[in-house]
């Protein structure tokens, strides 16, 4: 039976301080498809990539099914698919297990979530998933920030207690964009917003501004950690912790740079409400546990 606790008070709200440590850290559990050193990079950078996690065929199925996806009609102008700032190209689509049954089986199979639960030692559920397309030449990048400082002001998510799996779906390079990550910046979380506007995810999923960290914040945690791009071929694997500093650049090249996400939470983790205190976002960028999503 899993301990959902609900708190309303928050640790990372406090008075403004340039960096508030990491509370909490989720313990991992030692059994897994993870070896110990696996887990141990993890711990210490807050991501690692598993090259070939994919093989070739399913890299060509799941690629029909995104481009599917891209161009089905009924889609076109809905809340859950995001355009670029040029309003020409699709920059995003939300909820994607729930819109195709290949993404379905992929967000559930046992080779993803077994790493999960590893990693954050309890029962996972899906609270978002999304495909970032990144088409050549007119995809535009991501400001650095944390996924968990959004999730925790704008979802209600308690605690740093959630990870992200990335499925790169094409070759990505040092010219298409690849994910950006801060190594160890997973273990401060940094005040970046005074306040939030409702809504905000209408501009933040095109072009994030508030929550995005403070320079001077950025440039100490960039000279004691560097920087880390990762490239590989498609149908590699990013597992990221949901508190670790991440960006990407626009794709200067021919080359589409399209991941697939799929973000697990511990079930002892559940969302209560937005700690902005504004009311909670739509459904399709936060899944509640165990209930389903239909477009409309
Ligand atoms: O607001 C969100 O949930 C999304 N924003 C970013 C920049 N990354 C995580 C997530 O997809
Ligand atoms: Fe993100």
């Amino acid at each position: 039976m899993s301990t959902i606790r609900t708190i309303s008070s928050s640790p990372y709200t406090s008075a403004q301080q340039q960096w508030i440590p990491r509370q909490h850290p989720p313990q991992p559990s030692t059994e897994g498809p993870l070896s110990q050193k696996q887990l141990a990079d993890f711990q210490q950078k807050g991501f690692i990539f598993e090259p070939n996690f994919l093989s070739p065929q399913e890299v060509e199925h799941l690629t029909q099914a995104m481009h599917g996806l891209l161009e089905t009609p009924a889609y076109k102008n809905k809340e859950f698919v995001i355009m670029e700032p040029t309003g020409q190209h699709i920059r995003s689509i939300f909820a994607v297990h729930f819109l195709n049954k290949a993404l379905r089986a992929l967000a559930y199979d046992p080779r993803l979530t077994r790493r999960a639960e590893q990693i954050l030692g309890s029962q996972v559920y899906i609270h978002q998933s999304r495909i970032n397309y990144k088409p050549g030449f007119e995809g535009q990048g991501f400001n650095w920030h944390s996924d968990f400082e959004t999730w925790h002001y704008e979802d209600g998510m308690p605690e740093m207690r959630a990870v992200s799996a990335s499925i790169i779906m094409t070759d990505n390079h040092h010219f298409n964009g690849p994910l950006m990550l801060v190594p160890g910046s997973h273990e401060v979380f940094i005040p970046s917003r005074e306040n939030t506007p409702e809504d905000h995810y209408k501009q933040s999923l095109q072009q994030q501004e508030i929550g995005v960290p403070p320079q001077e914040a950025l440039s100490q945690l960039m000279q004691e950690h560097g920087i880390e791009a990762v490239t590989g071929k498609a149908g590699g694997l990013i597992l990221f912790d949901c508190n670790v500093i991440h960006g990407s650049n626009a794709n200067m090249s021919a080359d589409p740079r399209s991941n697939i996400f799929f973000v697990y939470n511990s079930v002892e983790n559940q969302c209560v409400a937005p700690f902005s205190g504004n009311a909670p976002r739509p459904e399709f960028l936060a899944h509640p546990h165990g209930k389903q999503w239909q477009p409309h």
